[in-house]
């Protein structure tokens, strides 16, 4: 007798239990201010393949990191202002495209150049470089360790090749030449490979910059 009143105690404390567990999940189901919308799996196989923070100097002599892009896009190119055709081209047709766009894709996009020269590549040289392709160009040079970082980030490779000079350049620099979109929260969106044309470019940029 006893026991079978324990049991109904203890039946009764299991389904008490039960419907404030359920009246918890109801309100949390009509609650959901709090609730952070659940990450999406990126079905990209280069998600998150290429970038990463940096730290470097700008053409105007200020330190900037890549946190200081945050809530824009970034178009990234890594090269030098010595590159003999594939820099030039690349970066005109950067500048081309975002002009292409219109402002209200354009303006949401800053677009980087990173030089991987850096011991000639000086704020100054590239101030006088960056206006060249794109009023609103920023160019980005820092030490060889900070430049080699970044490089990496975005897996850049560079190999200077001597006694191979262009533009009355001792050294030439053989370096990656994709140019990349990042998100405003810098994560990888799209890239574009060397001399991709600059309708295909702002085609992309339309497609992603939303
Ligand atoms: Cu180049």
């Amino acid at each position: 007798m006893i026991a079978l009143a324990a049991g109904v105690r203890r039946l009764a404390w299991v389904v008490l239990a039960s419907a404030a567990t359920l009246m918890g999940h109801e309100a949390a189901a009509h609650d959901t201010s709090h609730v952070k919308p659940a990450a999406i799996p990126s079905l990209d196989p280069l998600a998150n393949r290429f970038g990463g923070p940096f730290s470097l100097i700008d053409h105007t002599g200020t330190r900037v990191s890549d946190a200081d892009f945050r809530g824009r896009y970034m178009l990234v190119y890594f090269g030098f202002t010595h590159c003999g055709d594939t820099c030039p081209i690349d970066l005109a047709l950067m500048g081309q495209a975002l002009d292409t766009v219109g402002p209200a894709v354009a303006d949401r996009i800053q677009p980087i150049f990173i030089s991987v020269d850096p011991e000639v590549d000086t704020p100054k040289v590239l101030a006088d470089y960056v206006v060249n392709f794109h009023p609103r160009l920023v160019g980005l040079t820092g030490s060889l360790a900070e430049i080699s970082a970044a490089a990496k980030a975005y897996r850049v490779q560079r190999h200077k090749i001597l006694h191979q000079a262009t533009n009355g350049h001792p050294y030439f620099i053989d370096h990656g030449s994709l140019m990349f979109l990042m998100g405003p929260d810098g994560a990888f969106v799209s890239l574009f490979p060397h001399n991709s044309s600059a309708e295909k470019i702002a085609e992309s940029l339309k497609t992603y910059v939303r």
